[in-house]
């Protein structure tokens, strides 16, 4: 392009802000806004669509993409959902929110709730959050109440305390993935995954914890094509935890143990529409390891770049597993889902690094310590 071009293209879209439209406002069509729904913005979605080449190359998938949910706001796919939720709350009068959390939600509600000047209490399972998204909610003001319990205990005590609050002064809005609207919100990263890719994927896969990102996705996709943007729908890949979740989805556990605590969670509250969104695309979920999900969450970073958080790379792992028993077609186009940034968990990465080399500041001790 000629740079006379460049620059006519740059003065039309004035700002980075006109580059980079508005979620609620580009996907308006298929949310539910009213003229009274306050225009609320971080600048969430519009995250990137990537071709993963080296890790296609070594898993015999040429058609393998990342779609990575880490670059949103606060890090995560929830600032999608939580953008929405947070703005009907508004509308609807609310002066605080409240959420159970195994982290991201939490960090997500805190930095919505701070923008828009509402209380926000988050309820999570003492010691069981990654650092970076604890600190997240408390650097953003709120009040975090940890309990001795895991996640779903966590939020059944918030859904009684939202229940009896209703009808009082102390009304507050529950922001988990309950929330219709989180869900709504969050399916806007299917309709970013077909307009990249010109349609639907054939594979779409997905960690799942509490089940409402894998039901937000399958709506998404459900909506774009019976509105005629697309043709098809993916099939839909969830993967568990194994340590948190049995084979089948929903069944509850004792006492969960996995390195991707995002997804600690034993019976998911969108468990329905989960099964659903498998049944409706013939499609599976199934549970990873922990070590399948460390080998994707290294490989990730070393061979693409992307440093995703553990519960992140159950996708791929997913998809790892499901091409080495030859239950993927090598041609079809795939989009694995990295739902939260690796930074939000630096305990985890420094078990998976090497220590750094040290030397004397001087270019002759450095290149012998490299060896180069
Ligand atoms: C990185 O933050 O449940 O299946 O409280 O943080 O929609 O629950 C987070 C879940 C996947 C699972 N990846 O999504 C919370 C919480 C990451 C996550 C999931 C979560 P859902």
């Amino acid at each position: 392009m000629r740079m006379s071009d460049v620059l006519r293209q740059l003065r039309a879209q004035r700002t980075t802000d006109d580059a980079r439209p508005r979620l609620m406002e580009r996907y308006a069509a298929f949310l539910p806004l009213t003229p009274a729904t306050p225009n609320l913005s971080l600048g969430e979605g519009f995250t990137p669509l990537i071709h993963a080449r080296n890790l296609g190359r070594l898993l015999g998938l040429p058609l393998l993409y990342l779609k990575v949910e880490g670059v949103n706001p606060t890090g995560s796919f929830k600032d999608r959902g939580m953008v929405l939720a947070v703005a009907k709350a508004l509308e609807d009068g609310a002066r605080a929110i409240i959420c159970a959390s195994t982290g991201n939600t939490a960090a997500s509600a805190a930095a919505y709730g701070a923008a828009t000047g509402l209380e926000v209490i988050v309820v999570i399972p003492q010691g069981q959050i990654a650092t970076g998204k604890l600190l997240q909610a408390q650097m953003a003001g709120a009040r975090v109440v940890g309990v001795d319990g895991n996640f779903d205990a966590a939020l059944q005590a918030v859904r009684y305390l939202v229940d009896d609050a209703r009808d009082s002064e102390r009304r507050v809005a529950l922001v988990n993935s309950v929330n219709p609207h989180r869900l709504a919100g969050q399916k806007t990263a299917a309709f970013e995954v077909c307009e990249d890719l010109g349609g639907a994927p054939d594979y779409l896969a997905i960690p799942v914890g509490n089940a409402g990102n894998i039901s937000a996705y399958w709506q998404g996709f459900t909506d774009y094509r019976d509105a005629g943007m697309v043709e098809t729908r993916p099939v839909m890949l969830g993967f568990q935890a194994a340590g948190a979740a049995p084979l089948v989805l929903g069944a509850p556990v004792g006492d969960p143990h996995t390195v991707a605590t995002a997804i600690r969670i034993g019976n998911p509250a969108s468990a329905d529409k989960a099964i659903r969104a498998r049944d409706e695309s013939g499609g599976a979920i199934e549970a990873v390891t922990d070590d399948e999900i460390l080998a994707a969450y290294r490989d990730l970073a070393r061979l693409e770049g992307i440093f995703c958080e553990p519960a992140s790379a159950a996708s791929l792992a997913g998809i790892r597993k499901l091409a080495a028993d030859s239950r993927i077609d090598p041609g079809a186009t795939i989009v694995c889902v990295l739902t939260g940034h690796g930074l939000k968990d630096p305990d985890t990465a420094m078990r998976n690094v090497a220590p750094t080399l040290t030397a004397a500041a001087d270019a002759g001790a450095i290149r012998d310590v490299l060896d180069w």
